[in-house]
C-alpha cells in the first residue's frame, strides 16, 4: 500500500529525524502492507513550531474564510472516499462495506457540519454592556485511536480549525494510513502551512512528547482510559486544557413494553459493528426477568447468523485481550449462548461474535470494557433495578432505551449516568454532542459544543 516515508510538517511532506519505522499490518491476514516513519520527540518539536508559527495568522482568519476551507477539505474527502474505504479496510480490517458506509462517509458528514457551525457560530456576542468574544485557545495536540480512524481525526481537527486553532495529530500506530491520506486532504484543500500538521509514531514516545510539549495548548485525547489518565495527569502539570473521549460500558436498555424482536436485533448489530471496537457501543443489554431467556434466544441467533461478515479485530494483542475476557466470563460462571474464546480461523485477529447470559454486574465482564464482538445480557426486575444496574460501571459514555412510546423511554434515559441515549434506536446526528460521564471522559465532540472545547472566552466591559 502507498505510504510516505515523511511526516506532513509545515505544509510539506519531511524525512524524519531518526530512522526507525513502524510496520503496518492487515488485520485480516496480517500480512505488512506499509512501513511508516516513527516520530521522535525531535519532530514532535519540529510539527509543534510549526504550528505555533502558523497560529496568528489562522486564528485572525474570518469564520467564513475556516468555513471555505473546511468546506473545500469535505468535497476533497468526498472525491477520495473510495481510498479512504479502501485504506481503512487495509489497516485496520474492516470489511470494505462497513468502511464505505461508516468509516468513510461519517467523517465526511462531521467535517460538513464544521464548515458549516464556523460560518454560524456565534464567535462575538453582546451580553449588555459587554461584548463577548469566542477565541482559539491555541496549539492542540490530537491523539487518537484506531477504532474509527478516519472519524476520530475529524472529530478533532474540522472543529479545533473551525475555532481558529492549528493542529498537531498523532495518530494511533495501527491506522497511521489513513491519517496521512488526511493530511493530503488537508493539503488539497489549500489549508494553509503549518495549520495542521501530521507526526506518525509510537504513543509512550512521540504521542507523550507532544502532551508534554511546551508549546502545545489544550490536548485532545480518544483512547484507553490508562493512558487519559496519564495525559491529564501531564496536561494538568502544565496547565494546558484537555478534553478525553475514553472508555465505555454503554446499557441497552429494553423496558417491557418495547418491541423486543426490534430491540435485540439491533442491540446485537450495534455491538458486532466494527467487530466491538466502538467506545459507545452497547455492551450490556438489560432484558425484564420476564422476557429474559426470549431476549436470549434471539440474541444467541443473531449473533449465530454472523459467519464471515465480522471482520478481524485490529492486532494480536487485542485480540488476546478479547480472548482473555471470554474466558474469564466462562470462568466467572456467565452462560456462553454463542461465539467462545476459539479464534474461528487461522490467519487474522478474528474473534466470533460471542454472547453471554446469565450474566451479574459483579462480574468481570459486566464492569471492564472490552472492546471486541461480545454481548452481555443482565436480567433486571423492576425500572429501578434497571437503573441501578446501567448506572453501576465506572463507565458513562452512551446507552440506549427502547419502550413502547419515545416519552417512556425518554424519561428513563434521564435517569441514566450518561452522556448520549439513543432512543428507540436513535439515529447518528453530527451535531449531537458526544461524550462521557464519569471516567468515559472531560468534555464533548461534534456539534457546537464540541467547537466550543477549543475556545476561550474574553468579554470587553462597556
Ligand atoms: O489504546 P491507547 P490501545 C480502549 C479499548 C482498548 C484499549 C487499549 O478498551 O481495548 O483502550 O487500546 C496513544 N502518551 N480504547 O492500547 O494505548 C496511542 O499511540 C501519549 C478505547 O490501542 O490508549 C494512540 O494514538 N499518547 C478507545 C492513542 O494513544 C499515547 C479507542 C490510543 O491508544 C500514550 C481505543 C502515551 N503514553 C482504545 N500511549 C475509545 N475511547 O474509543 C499511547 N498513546
Amino acid at each position: 500500500m502507498k505510504a510516505h516515508d515523511g511526516m506532513y510538517i509545515d505544509g510539506a511532506w519531511r524525512a524524519a529525524a531518526g530512522p526507525d519505522t513502524i510496520a503496518v499490518l492487515n488485520p485480516a491476514d496480517e500480512q505488512v502492507i506499509a512501513q511508516v516513519p516513527a516520530g521522535s520527540a525531535e519532530d514532535v518539536d519540529a510539527a509543534v513550531r510549526a504550528a505555533r508559527a502558523a497560529l496568528p495568522a489562522w486564528a485572525a482568519t474570518t469564520p467564513a474564510e475556516r468555513a471555505a476551507r473546511l468546506g473545500a477539505l469535505r468535497d476533497v474527502l468526498i472525491a477520495r472516499k473510495d481510498e479512504i474505504a479502501e485504506t481503512v479496510t487495509a489497516e485496520l480490517g474492516a470489511p470494505l462495506p462497513f468502511s464505505q458506509k461508516v468509516h468513510a462517509a461519517s467523517p465526511i458528514a462531521v467535517c460538513g457540519s464544521y464548515a458549516e457551525l464556523a460560518a454560524s457560530f456565534p464567535f462575538e456576542e453582546k451580553v449588555g454592556n459587554s461584548t463577548v468574544y469566542q477565541e482559539p485557545i491555541g496549539v492542540v495536540a490530537a491523539i487518537t485511536p484506531w477504532n474509527y480512524p478516519l472519524h476520530q481525526i475529524v472529530a478533532k481537527v474540522a472543529p479545533a480549525l473551525a475555532a481558529g486553532c492549528t493542529v498537531v495529530l498523532k495518530p494511533a500506530e495501527d491506522t497511521p494510513l489513513t491519517a496521512q491520506l488526511f493530511a493530503e486532504a488537508v493539503d488539497e484543500a489549500g489549508v494553509p502551512a503549518g495549520v495542521f500538521n501530521l507526526v506518525t509514531g509510537l504513543g509512550p514516545v512521540a504521542g507523550q512528547a507532544l502532551a508534554e510539549h511546551d508549546g502545545v495548548d489544550m490536548v485532545s485525547f480518544t483512547g484507553s482510559t490508562a493512558v487519559g489518565r496519564s495525559i491529564a495527569a501531564t496536561a494538568g502539570a502544565g496547565l494546558k486544557k484537555v478534553a478525553l473521549e475514553l472508555g465505555g460500558k454503554s446499557a441497552n436498555v429494553i423496558l417491557p413494553s418495547a418491541d423486543l424482536g426490534r430491540a435485540v436485533a439491533v442491540g446485537v448489530a450495534n455491538v458486532m459493528a466494527n467487530s466491538g471496537q466502538t467506545c459507545s457501543a452497547w455492551t450490556r443489554m438489560l432484558v425484564h426477568a420476564d422476557r429474559y431467556e426470549e431476549a436470549v434466544e434471539l440474541a444467541a441467533q443473531a449473533a449465530a447468523k454472523y459467519g464471515d461478515r465480522i471482520g478481524p479485530l485490529v492486532n494480536a494483542k487485542q485480540q488476546a485481550r478479547v480472548r482473555g475476557y471470554i474466558e474469564k466470563g466462562v470462568a466467572e460462571g456467565a452462560r456462553l449462548v454463542a461465539g467462545g474464546p476459539e479464534a474461528p480461523r487461522e490467519k487474522g485477529f478474528h474473534v466470533s461474535p460471542t454472547v453471554f447470559a446469565d450474566v451479574t454486574p459483579g462480574m468481570t465482564i459486566a464492569q471492564e470494557e472490552i472492546f471486541g464482538p461480545v454481548l452481555s445480557l443482565l436480567k433486571y426486575e423492576d425500572e429501578d433495578d434497571a437503573v441501578r444496574i446501567a448506572n453501576g460501571t465506572v463507565y458513562g459514555l452512551a446507552g440506549a432505551v427502547w419502550a413502547g412510546d419515545e416519552a417512556e423511554a425518554a424519561a428513563f434515559a434521564r435517569r441514566l449516568d450518561t452522556g448520549q441515549v439513543d432512543i428507540n434506536g436513535g439515529r447518528f446526528n453530527p451535531l449531537a454532542p458526544f461524550g462521557g460521564y464519569k471516567h468515559s471522559g472531560v468534555g464533548r465532540e461534534l456539534g457546537s459544543h464540541g467547537l466550543t472545547e477549543f475556545l476561550q472566552t474574553k468579554s470587553l466591559q462597556f
